[in-house]
């Protein structure tokens, strides 16, 4: 089996590309070529499996590349989750989001609809896409009202994925996937750069720690076993959209007192709230409903928050103590 991901550097792709390969996938990916490239691969380094994935160069927003990808690697299976998927840039480059997160996506359902309409696709569509939430709980018959241009342009992608389901009868999927968080998140996100500030921290690196809203409330799972939903989702013999959640929501203050506590630190004692992280509109609280992939999948979230935290702070502190050491 071949399979082709977008995003392959991305936190999900390492994840992902580590399951497929341990599946016997041979595995391909996008990769935006910059003139940083040497981190690029840091997290495919991380898992271990730099060398076993095959790297091309192009771009979600080419078209005419994406088809050159289906001709060549004529994959089984090709996984979209590439996007500029910081919700915060998307207010100060709101167009580029819609192109990359947007229309990206429809390039890449087209080059799947024009060369290769047998395989298998899957969409990384997101919670926020639920935003001023219209149900407490939010399963895939809740209603959307997307808050930022990022959220808008997921839903753009998303119905994209369904109208080629239903237009093309594509083997489309789209994913709804809560927070999903791990040791190779991106430093802007909010979980990532509590557990990094704790670290820097415990460690006399750092005297304290800037955020902004701690009222929000997230359903924070584990990138690891989030990927395994990917998967599962196009091994079923129907396509079909599924959310991916743990069902449990905590505050952002909630994940500071346990990333501190871990260390033995309070943080009433090092966080400090500073407008300037705030967004225009904020998505209060999110809470997904996992029923469905539960029931049809047989997916559950296998790693607790409190499990995933701890993970994360260890690693911020090995990975503090490695440079300052070196
Ligand atoms: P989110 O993730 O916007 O939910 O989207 P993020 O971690 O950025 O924010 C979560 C919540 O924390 C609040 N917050 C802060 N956020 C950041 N980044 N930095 C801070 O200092 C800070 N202080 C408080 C935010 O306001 C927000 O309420 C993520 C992305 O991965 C998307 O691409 C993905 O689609 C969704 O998760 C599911």
């Amino acid at each position: 089996m071949r399979a082709f991901i977008t995003g392959i550097t991305g936190q999900d792709g390492a994840y992902l590309s580590k399951l497929l390969l341990d599946k016997g996938y041979e595995v391909f990916g996008l990769v935006r070529r910059s003139s940083t490239a040497e981190v690029n691969d840091v997290r495919l380094r991380w898992l271990g499996v730099a060398d076993r994935v095959n790297l091309i160069d192009g771009d979600l927003t080419d078209l005419s590349c994406l088809i050159r990808c289906m001709r060549e690697i004529k994959p089984d299976e090709v996984y979209n989750l590439a996007a500029q998927s910081f919700v915060k840039s998307s207010w100060h480059q709101p167009l580029l989001t819609g192109t990359v997160t947007g229309l990206g996506a429809g390039n890449i359902l087209e080059a799947v609809r024009l060369e290769r309409p047998e395989a298998r696709f899957y969409q990384a569509s997101s919670s926020e896409m639920y935003g001023l939430i219209q149900e407490e709980k939010q399963s895939e018959r809740t209603p959307f009202y997307p808050r930022s241009p990022y959220a808008v342009a997921k839903l753009y992608a998303h119905w994209m994925t369904v109208n080629y389901r239903e237009s093309f009868g594509l083997f489309a999927c789209s994913g709804i996937l809560f927070n999903h968080e791990s040791p190779l998140r991106g430093i802007e996100f909010v979980t990532r750069k509590i557990t990094d500030g704790v670290a820097r921290i415990k460690l006399g690196l750092a005297k304290d720690l800037a955020l902004g809203n701690l009222e929000a409330k997230r359903d924070w799972g584990h990138a690891r076993d989030y990927v395994e939903a990917m998967w599962l989702m196009l091994q079923q013999e129907t396509p079909d959209d599924y959310v991916v959640a743990t069902g449990r929501t905590v505050t952002v203050r909630e994940f500071c007192r346990l990333a501190f506590a871990h260390v033995g630190l309070d943080y009433q004692e090092f966080v400090r709230v500073d407008p300037a992280f705030m967004r225009p509109a904020e998505v209060e609280v999110l809470l997904g409903d996992p029923a469905k992939a539960t029931a049809k999948l047989g997916w559950t979230a296998s790693t607790t928050l409190e499990e995933m935290t701890a993970e994360m702070v260890e690693a911020d502190l090995a990975r503090h103590r490695r440079a300052t050491r070196d």
